[in-house]
C-alpha cells in the first residue's frame, strides 16, 4: 500500500512541474526546496498508510449474514453439497426436508418447480451449482485467482455430470439387477472411471485440489468418501483420492455434520 503511493507521487506532477520553470541557480534552490518538501511528504504518507493499514489489518471481519433456507427432498442428492459447504462455514440456515406426500402442493410454490432452492432473505435462488459456489463463497472456498476459481468449477461440474447420469440409472424403471450390472458395466468404466484417473493424477502431488482448501475438495470428498464407505475396493487403484476424501472428512465441522445427519437412502 505505502508503495503505491510512494510511486504514483514520485513519477507525477511534482518533479515535472519543479523542472519546468525557473533559471539553473532558482532552478537548483526550487529543486532543493521541492526534495525538503517532497521528503516531508513522502514521509507523511508512509505514516498514514502505515497506521492505516496497520488499522485496517486489526479490524475483524464481519460478514453480515443472509437469512437462508434451504428446501429439498429428504435426501442428500443435489443438496447435500450446500449442506456440507454451509457445515463447514458453520453459517446458521434452515434445512427444511419435503416429505414426497407434499412435493405436489409446495412445487406450485417454487418458481422453477425443481429443487434445490435456497431462499436467500426469502428470495429464491434455483440450481444446485450456483447455490453451492454462492455458499462457497461465503464459506470463504473459493479461490481468489479466477483461473484456481475456474478450474474449481470445472471439477464440480464434471462430479454433477456424473452424479446426474448416476441418477438416471437410479431412477430408471429398471430391477435392482438391471441397475447394478448397468452400474458395473456403463457407469463406472465409461463414466466414473475417467474422472477417477484424472483426479488420482492431479491428487497425487498436492494436498488439496487447488493451492488452498476449496469447495472442490469438500465435493470430491461428498462424492468418492461415500463410494469409498460402501464399496472401498473400487477405489483402491486411486489412493489420492480416497487419502483426501478421508481427510476432508476429518475436518472438525464435516466431520460433526456427517456423523449428525439424517440417515437416508441417496
Ligand atoms: N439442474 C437442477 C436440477 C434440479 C432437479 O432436477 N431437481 C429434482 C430433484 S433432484 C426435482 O426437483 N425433481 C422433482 C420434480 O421435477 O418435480 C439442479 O441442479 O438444481
Amino acid at each position: 500500500m505505502s508503495s503505491v503511493c510512494h510511486n504514483k507521487t514520485q513519477s507525477g506532477v511534482g518533479l515535472e512541474s519543479a523542472k519546468s520553470q525557473g533559471t539553473p541557480r532558482e532552478h537548483e534552490e526550487k529543486d532543493a526546496n521541492h526534495a525538503d518538501s517532497w521528503d516531508l511528504e513522502k514521509i507523511a504518507i508512509e505514516e498514514v498508510t502505515r497506521i492505516l493499514s496497520s488499522f485496517c489489518a486489526s479490524l475483524p471481519y464481519v460478514a453480515i449474514m443472509p437469512e437462508l433456507k434451504l428446501v429439498y427432498f429428504n435426501a442428500r442428492g443435489r443438496a447435500e453439497l450446500a449442506r456440507w459447504i454451509l457445515a463447514y462455514g458453520n453459517i446458521a440456515y434452515t434445512d427444511e426436508r419435503i416429505e414426497m406426500d407434499d412435493w405436489p402442493e409446495k412445487k406450485k410454490t417454487i418458481p422453477t418447480g425443481k429443487v434445490p432452492v435456497l431462499m436467500v432473505d426469502e428470495k429464491p435462488l434455483p440450481q444446485s451449482m450456483a447455490i453451492a459456489r454462492y455458499l462457497a463463497h461465503l464459506a470463504n472456498l473459493v479461490p481468489e485467482d479466477p483461473l484456481e476459481a475456474a478450474y474449481c468449477d470445472a471439477l464440480t461440474d464434471t462430479l454433477s455430470d456424473v452424479a446426474a447420469e448416476g441418477y438416471k440409472i437410479m431412477f430408471s424403471s429398471k430391477t435392482e439387477d438391471e441397475k447394478k450390472q448397468e452400474y458395473r458395466e456403463q457407469f463406472f468404466p465409461n463414466i466414473m472411471k475417467p474422472v477417477l484417473e484424472r483426479l488420482e493424477k492431479r491428487l497425487s502431488n498436492r494436498e488439496w485440489f487447488a493451492s488452498q482448501l476449496t469447495w472442490a475438495d469438500l465435493m470430491i470428498s461428498m462424492v468418492f468418501g461415500e463410494v469409498h464407505k460402501r464399496k472401498p475396493e473400487m477405489l483402491q487403484p486411486y489412493p489420492s483420492v480416497v487419502a483426501l476424501s478421508l481427510k476432508v472428512r476429518d475436518l472438525p465441522n464435516i466431520k460433526k455434520w456427517v456423523e449428525s445427519a439424517p440417515e437416508t437412502k441417496f
